[in-house]
């Protein structure tokens, strides 16, 4: 018999290697440390700091499960570990995060030439170069399979490709130096290392500004008037829509993690509120049951997300992992993320109005997380198509 731990519920290090464990405590003082300090002031201001990528580069988080290249080529447990860390401080740093390692590495490892793994990838792992990923566009979110850019063999040059379209919501795309854009070669979908350095006059990525939630995080367009795109930035093999969705597996798994990583801190917070702040005859509030009944439902969730992470983590480094497997576990980790640190947010009063707290940046983001990489309902629908037989969609 052992007591109760309700930093770890259900004792999630039992479960993870010593290697693991120590990759999880280094990014946990590096994020508590570097990250937690900066995060009020960055989403406040709308201010993504370049450096943090550099950070992250130099303690191996980029591209961390990519073998060789520079990289750390640690399995998926690990890699979710970190995107837990991040993300318990703010959603947005870990988008910056796992799009340069499961949206960029993961597809230049994937489905990359070895001239272009040389090139690209042992500076994505550093952080010098920055990466994005190119798949939705203002008219197709949900539904990237009807995506309009396109691709066409340039009528004067030889070996060179024209690029034409727009891309939106597209994180990182205003301080990327490359960029993997998916469009249609004669009605196939195809993907591309667009780069910044040799687009030339056509390429435009504005950042949009003014959001509501994941502030701390960049995010923009890929507007594309003729960018010229040699050939050999193309991915020589994968086409259709089977090449952006294996990057999103990877994705969408670390996003499942990191859901759960930034529960843990909206658990943290409101625990420490209940306890400090105090209400009729000087109780704290961590005192009355329909606090406590809060915080108790945001346990249960953690606990049962995070061993699920580590189930299907292991299942995936086996090659035993379904895609409906990990939409499975983002769709619910960032459901139950998203619905228990609303209510926790409650905890906080008139006080959760306040950035200083962090309840509220923590909720806001998780809107964004439970939205992106395929939105909740869409990935129901995919459980509903398997399940049925019956495809829903259209
Ligand atoms: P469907 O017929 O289901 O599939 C078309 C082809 O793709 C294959 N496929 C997959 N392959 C590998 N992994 C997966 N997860 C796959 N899902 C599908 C499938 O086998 C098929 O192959 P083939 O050879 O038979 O052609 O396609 P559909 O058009 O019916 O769409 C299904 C649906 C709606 C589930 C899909 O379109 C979807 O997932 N929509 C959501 C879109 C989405 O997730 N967008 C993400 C954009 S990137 C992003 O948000 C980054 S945020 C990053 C951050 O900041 O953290
Ligand atoms: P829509 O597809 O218009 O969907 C709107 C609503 O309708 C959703 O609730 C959806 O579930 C529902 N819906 C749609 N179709 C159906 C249906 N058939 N049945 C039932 N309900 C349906 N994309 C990238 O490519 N790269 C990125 O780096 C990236 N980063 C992002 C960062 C941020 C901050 C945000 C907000 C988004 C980002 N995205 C990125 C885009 C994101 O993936 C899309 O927003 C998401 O896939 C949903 O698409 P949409 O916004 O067009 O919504």
């Amino acid at each position: 018999v052992s007591t109760f731990q309700w930093q770890d519920p259900l004792l999630l290090k039992e479960l993870l290697t010593e290697e693991e464990l120590s990759i999880s405590d280094a990014a946990h003082k590096y994020c508590q440390g570097m990250l937690q300090p900066r995060v009020v002031e960055a989403y406040r201001n709308e201010n993504f700091d370049r450096k943090i990528m550099l950070e992250m580069g130099e303690l191996g988080f980029l591209g961390a499960t990519v073998t060789g290249y520079g990289c750390a080529g640690v399995g998926s447990v690990a890699y979710g570990l970190i995107a837990r860390e991040v993300e318990r401080v703010d959603s947005g740093y870990r988008s910056a995060m796992s799009v340069q390692s499961s949206l960029v590495m993961h597809p230049i490892e994937m489905f990359g030439t070895e001239e272009q793994k040389e090139r690209f990838l042992p500076l994505l792992a550093t952080g010098e170069l920055i990466g994005c990923f190119g798949l939705t566009e203002p008219n197709h979110g949900s539904d990237p399979g009807s995506m309009e850019t396109t691709a066409r063999p340039h009528p004067t040059k030889e070996g060179v490709y024209l690029l034409n379209g727009a891309k939106s919501w597209i994180t990182n795309s205003p301080i990327a130096d490359v960029m993997v854009v998916w469009a249609k070669l004669d009605g196939v979908i195809r993907g591309f290392l667009v780069e910044r350095e040799k687009a030339g006059p056509g390429l435009a990525t504005p950042a949009i500004k003014g959001k509501t939630a994941l502030r701390a995080s960049i995010t923009g367009m890929i507007n594309m008037d003729d960018v010229e795109v040699p050939k050999e930035n193309m991915f020589p093999d994968i086409t259709g829509l089977k090449g952006p969705f294996s990057c999103l597996n990877s994705a969408r798994y670390g996003i499942a993690w990191g859901a759960i990583g930034a529960l843990e801190g909206a658990l943290d917070y409101a625990r420490t509120y209940a306890l400090e702040r105090t209400q009729f005859k000087g109780n704290p509030l961590a005192k009355y049951q329909l606090i406590q009944l809060k915080l108790a439902n945001a346990l249960t969730d953690i606990g049962y997300g995070l061993v699920t992470c580590v189930h299907v983590g292991r299942m995936k480094d086996q090659g035993l992992c379904a895609p409906e497997m990990i939409g499975m576990i983002k769709r619910h980790n960032s459901d139950r993320a998203l619905e228990n640190t609303r209510k926790l947010m409650e905890i906080f009063g008139g006080n959760g109005a306040s950035d200083e707290y962090h309840i509220g940046r923590v909720a806001a983001n998780l809107f964004v997380v439970q939205t992106y990489e395929g939105q909740s309902d869409i990935h129901a629908l995919a459980l509903g198509r398997q399940i049925t037989g019956v495809n829903a969609f259209f």
